[in-house]
């Protein structure tokens, strides 16, 4: 019981009361608004075809609330080019109970570029996601109990979550009117996400600042690294129509190369932003041989998600999200379904709560268990980052999580316990929210 007493330590020396507004930072209440997202005049150089701002562009080709965008960087680069970066470094010690939890000291990190230039009337956008995860975090993943997806060295990995491939993104995206109100898009990828699931988690507001992954992800975002992906779609200022060819294969374990390219899969997602504070989407995916072991099974995904942002002040911002996922194998009966609901409420300069419930139906073999039962299980976190310091756009701040877990009590042999425990306590470096530009 080491990580409690070295969690609760953690939470005792992180005061929830803020000390003293922070330095007065730019102003960005011009752009809490929706569609003044230029006002703050330091994005002015591509254009927001019908008045889709860089602040909604989530993972791949999604949409997240205007309101509670990720925080990001701009700069103006020569010869028209504007470019946008975010990105998210821990350092974290995560302990993960009973007999099948790990422990493990390890980095989660990703960063993201998006330069954009105008073309032909619309916009084109150069966007590249990179994490080196694999080294961080070892090739075989941290440990995350009741966790499944991808394999190693043969071996389904099971009670962790695989690292992610240095190329997360590496696409190209274009997007134009083509009368007042409708636009269309196309995107294209070696490496990226196809028009499938909700944004992947580590690009949704209302789970940036958890450094895992949630239990749920197969059922839901996980396609959000596929290698090869061509999608086209019809927009307007509120409402997105988009459909994909992709590889429906999982990434390999080698996450420094590209694996082989296939279109081999399709799907089709509806996106609509009604207000700043909103965004709903439903959509299908059909996967062909996801998993190298299992080359003869195909898949079929359904999900639907709902995204909710808004400011709080000044520096903070509130966002959560409601995300159904449920998977057909085409070897099984039934449908296996999933729930997440997710909350972060970045409460002030200094202090941040998330939290994280999920609910998911899975197999003995998604598991590692003998027998063919299906088994709910579940997760409910809780955690909090006080930030320490800031540096430049960046802010470093620590945090803690725990979790608790819920099995059957058929796994009860295997996890030592109705509800095993884990445990995570961090560092973590992103840039903070801020309406201000380059030059400031
Ligand atoms: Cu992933």
């Amino acid at each position: 019981m080491k990580f409690r007493s070295i969690t609760i330590a953690l939470v005792a020396l992180v005061p929830l009361a803020p000390i003293r507004p922070a330095r007065a930072q730019q102003d960005t209440s011009m752009k809490d608004m929706p569609g003044m997202g230029d006002m703050s005049g330091m994005r002015m150089q591509a254009p927001d075809p019908l008045g889709v701002s860089m602040d909604r562009m989530g993972s791949g080709t999604t949409w997240v609330p205007d309101a509670a965008p990720i925080p990001s960087l701009y700069f103006h680069a020569p010869k028209g080019w504007d470019v946008t970066g975010h990105g998210f470094a821990f350092l974290q010690y995560d302990h993960q109970g009973g007999p099948r939890g790990d422990s493990q000291v390890g980095s989660l990190n990703w960063m993201m570029l998006m330069a954009s230039h105008a073309l032909a009337g619309g916009r084109v956008q150069a966007r590249t996601m990179l994490s080196l995860d694999a080294l961080t975090v070892t090739p075989k993943g941290y440990p995350l109990l009741l966790q499944s997806g991808e394999a190693y060295d043969g071996q389904p990995l099971h009670d962790r979550q695989h690292p992610h491939d240095f190329f997360m993104e590496l696409s190209a995206l274009y997007e134009r009117p083509i009368t007042s109100s409708l636009g269309v898009m196309l995107y294209a990828a070696p490496s990226g996400e196809p028009a499938l699931g909700p944004v992947a988690f580590m690009h949704r507001p209302s789970a940036m600042d958890n450094p895992a992954a949630p239990i749920t992800h197969h059922w839901q975002d996980a396609t959000h690294i596929s290698f090869g992906v061509l999608s086209a779609g019809l927009f307007t200022h509120t409402f997105k129509l988009e459909g994909s060819v992709f590889n429906g294969r999982e990434p390999d374990q080698h996450r420094w190369n590209f694996d082989p390219i296939r279109l081999d899969s399709y799907s089709g997602r509806a996106t609509y932003n009604p207000s700043a504070n909103w965004s709903f989407t439903g959509g299908y995916g059909f996967l062909k041989s996801p998993e190298a072991l299992n080359p003869g099974e195909s898949m079929h995904r359904v999900t639907a998600s709902a995204l909710y942002g808004r400011a709080i002040g000044e520096q903070g911002q509130w966002s959560s999200a409601l995300i159904w996922g449920a998977n057909t194998h085409s070897t099984q009966p039934g449908m296996s379904h999933s729930l997440l609901g997710e909350s972060e409420a970045v409460l002030d300069a200094r202090n941040t709560v998330f939290t994280r419930a999920e609910w998911v139906q899975k197999s003995g073999e998604d598991l590692s268990v003998a027998g063919d039962a299906t088994y709910d299980v579940g997760a409910a976190s809780l955690g909090v980052i006080r930030e320490l310091a800031r540096f430049g756009k960046g802010t470093l701040g620590i945090g803690a999580m725990g979790t608790v877990d819920m099995v059957p009590q058929a796994l009860v042999s295997a996890y030592g316990s109705r509800t095993p425990l884990g445990a995570m306590v961090f560092l973590r470096v992103r840039p903070f929210r801020s309406g201000a530009g380059m030059g400031q």
